[in-house]
């Protein structure tokens, strides 16, 4: 262009038509060769004041930018401009316009054959009197330009002209309404002056424009027809004026694409775009409302310019996206329907809003799989998990809740977007999962009911979360198996292990904690135990202080009265125990003070309390439920007192 910036005198015309040789002359003109142009051009010249410090060529601004053309046009002006100072004022010969107030930013000018919507205010040029107002009827002035529509000397002083600019366009008679003028609203021989504010400009052959403002780094799939879509918009016309916006209803615009439920523009320009996406559509009228606009916003003819931000976007066939994120190594087995599952997960919307976390509440998700207890789409996405898998879940409104949402959490047909981790799930049918990691060459010796054990144990949440260890106290832990003291699962763990055995033992709720969990321990958690066997006593049943491991002597008297004098004192019945327990022919209770059981065993034989046993004290029960034979010091006052010193 030459001008640049913009003069704010010049005559109509524009400065591109006169330097490319006239190809694209605004007929109203008249002019068809250049030659004939530049005549009338200096001719009209003569006639313009020139504002110095906005001259049309002003060299120090726009010297480089100009063309050979150019310079040679240019300086065919400054000639012109000297004459202009010297010459004097006459009568106006042809349209003079004064831009006297262009906006910064001038992406379009008016052309030829464009339709432009503007208002005016019309006064004579003599008096100022008004003679026209679009103001004064409250409607702005829609036509065509170029075409011998308007008067000449509109068409061309309209020419060039910005959405926002003010100008002033003073028409000689010989343009507008001639020596004759009209109906009593223009004398003869008037000279018109017209005060412009342009609104709107278009054209027939206008496509939607769209304008990329940002694009999210990735885009899983772009909007096509038959899509439904959730998108906020600010709604402005071409002057900037804001119609409309779904941001003032703090509600997404919700809809689907192209299917006609749109003004045809939009169907058009939302085609493309991401969840995340901003771009500007801007719609000519005649895909928009056209001539009879939309209520009060949107004036007849309008030319719409929407910003747009895609929030969201499905098709009412989509199923269900699932995305393996991580899968743990070695799964063997798999979620189906009926399990009960642990999850925790990060709801959020397509545009990474947010909307619900398990992490926040700080406690897993728990339900049953394929049993209606989740949206349907959560409840199909949670068959075929391992434990410990990362799965993200996109699920689209009508496997989730649908076109009402819930209250203020979910909008209407909203994706939803899951990223989860399984914790753990289990089946009420599930046992005990023992792995041998660790088993020693030696391993006939195991470990049974009854029998005190000394073990080593990490205890953990399928996740790895270790809830207890053995390690936190400095010793192994000490138990003895069947006495009801630790959890089921972990009785079954600690079974039928030899010293040094190593296990992983995965224990399902029900052999556990079960629905209420306890201390660390969540809710129908399932527990992962590392175990090492560390020491082995083989034990007495419970109840029993001394077992024989072999037939006892018979009769067991003599036997006991090592000396023979027919009396058995505590000394006596103390080395006669310990004896068996030495040749491996009877057995005392693992893990408590050998004496005192003894005392314990003295006493109770010793009815009359003379400090020896006789032959009479002595009564021996032979159980007849289990091998092998068992003294008899079932009295219920010292089996408590037994059992209670056992938990000591
Ligand atoms: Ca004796
Ligand atoms: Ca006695």
């Amino acid at each position: 262009m030459c001008f640049s910036p913009p003069p704010r005198y010049y005559i109509a015309g524009k400065c591109k038509n006169l330097l490319d040789g006239g190809t694209s002359l605004s007929p109203s003109l008249g002019l068809d060769s250049a030659a004939a142009l530049l005549r009338s051009v200096s001719l009209h010249f003569t006639r313009i004041r020139w504002q110095t410090d906005s001259l049309p060529c002003d060299p120090p601004r726009s010297l480089s930018q100009l063309s050979q053309m150019d310079l040679t046009f240019c300086s065919l002006l400054f000639v012109l401009h000297a004459a202009a100072v010297t010459g004097g004022p006459g009568p106006i010969v042809d349209v003079i316009v004064d831009r006297y107030d262009i906006p910064r930013v001038c992406p379009r000018e008016v052309q030829t054959e464009d339709f432009i919507r503007y208002h005016f205010n019309g006064t004579f040029y003599a008096d100022g009197k008004k003679f026209d107002s679009s103001h004064d009827r409250g409607k702005a002035f829609i036509s065509q330009v170029g075409l011998g529509r308007l008067i000449t000397g509109m068409d061309r002083g309209l020419q060039g002209m910005c959405v926002n600019e003010r100008r002033r366009i003073t028409i000689p008679p010989h343009l507008a309404y001639g020596s004759i003028g009209t109906g009593g609203v223009i004398p003869p021989d008037a000279v018109l002056v017209y005060d412009v504010l342009l609104l709107d400009i278009w054209n027939a052959e206008d496509k939607v424009q769209i304008r990329a403002l940002s694009k999210p780094a990735s885009c899983n799939r772009t909007v096509v027809v038959s899509d439904f879509v959730r998108y906020h918009y600010n709604g402005t016309l071409l002057s900037g004026e804001a119609f409309d916006s779904s941001h003032s209803r703090n509600r997404t615009y919700d809809t689907y694409v192209g299917q006609g439920d749109l003004i045809k523009g939009m169907d058009e320009g939302l085609l493309g775009m991401c969840v995340g996406e901003r771009r500007i559509i801007i719609i000519p009228p005649f895909l928009a409302y056209g001539v009879n606009g939309s209520g009060t916003q949107v004036p007849p003819q309008a030319t719409l310019v929407f910003e747009v931000l895609m929030v969201d976007l499905f098709n009412p066939k989509d199923d269900l996206i699932v995305e393996l994120k991580e899968v743990p190594e070695g799964c063997t087995r798999r979620t189906v329907t009926g399990d009960y599952i642990r999850y925790h997960y990060n709801g959020t919307f397509q545009d990474g809003t947010p909307f619900d976390s398990s992490y926040q509440r700080n406690s897993t998700y728990n339900t049953y799989i394929g049993m209606g207890y989740v949206i349907r789409g959560m409840d199909k996405a949670l068959q075929g998990l391992c434990m410990g898998e990362k799965r993200r879940i996109t699920i689209p409104p009508h496997m989730a809740y649908g076109e009402d949402g819930v209250g203020d959490l979910i909008p209407g047909s909203a994706v939803l977007v899951f990223d989860i981790h399984v914790i753990d799930f289990h089946n009420t049918e599930d046992r005990v999962q023992i792995k041998v990691t660790n088993k020693p060459k030696e391993c006939s010796v195991t470990s049974e009911a009854d029998d005190l054990i000394h073990y080593r144990y990490n205890c953990s949440l399928m996740d790895g979360t270790l809830l207890y260890s053995s390690d936190h106290n400095k010793s192994p832990s000490i138990t003895t198996l069947g006495a009801n003291s630790v959890i089921l699962g972990l009785e079954k763990g600690l079974s039928g292990m030899c010293v040094g055995e190593r296990r992983e033992v995965i224990i399902p709720p029900h052999w556990g904690h079960g629905e209420n969990g306890a201390g660390g321990v969540p809710r129908s958690a399932v527990l992962f135990f590392e175990l090492e066997l560390v020491e082995l006593q083989k034990g007495v049943p419970e109840g029993y202080m001394f077992v024989w491991l072999e037939d006892s002597p018979e009769p067991l008297f003599p036997a006991m009265d090592l000396n023979g004098d027919e009396e058995v004192p505590l000394e006596e019945f103390s080395a006669f125990i310990m004896l068996q327990v030495k040749e491996a022919r009877g057995r005392l209770r693992p893990g408590v003070d050998a004496d005192s059981i003894i005392k314990d065993m003295f006493n109770n034989q010793d009815r009359n309390q003379d400090g020896k046993i006789v032959e009479d004290e002595l009564k021996l029960k032979v159980d007849e439920e289990s091998e092998p034979l068992f003294i008899d010091i079932i009295v219920v006052i010292l089996l408590c007192y037994c059992v209670s010193k056992l938990k000591e």
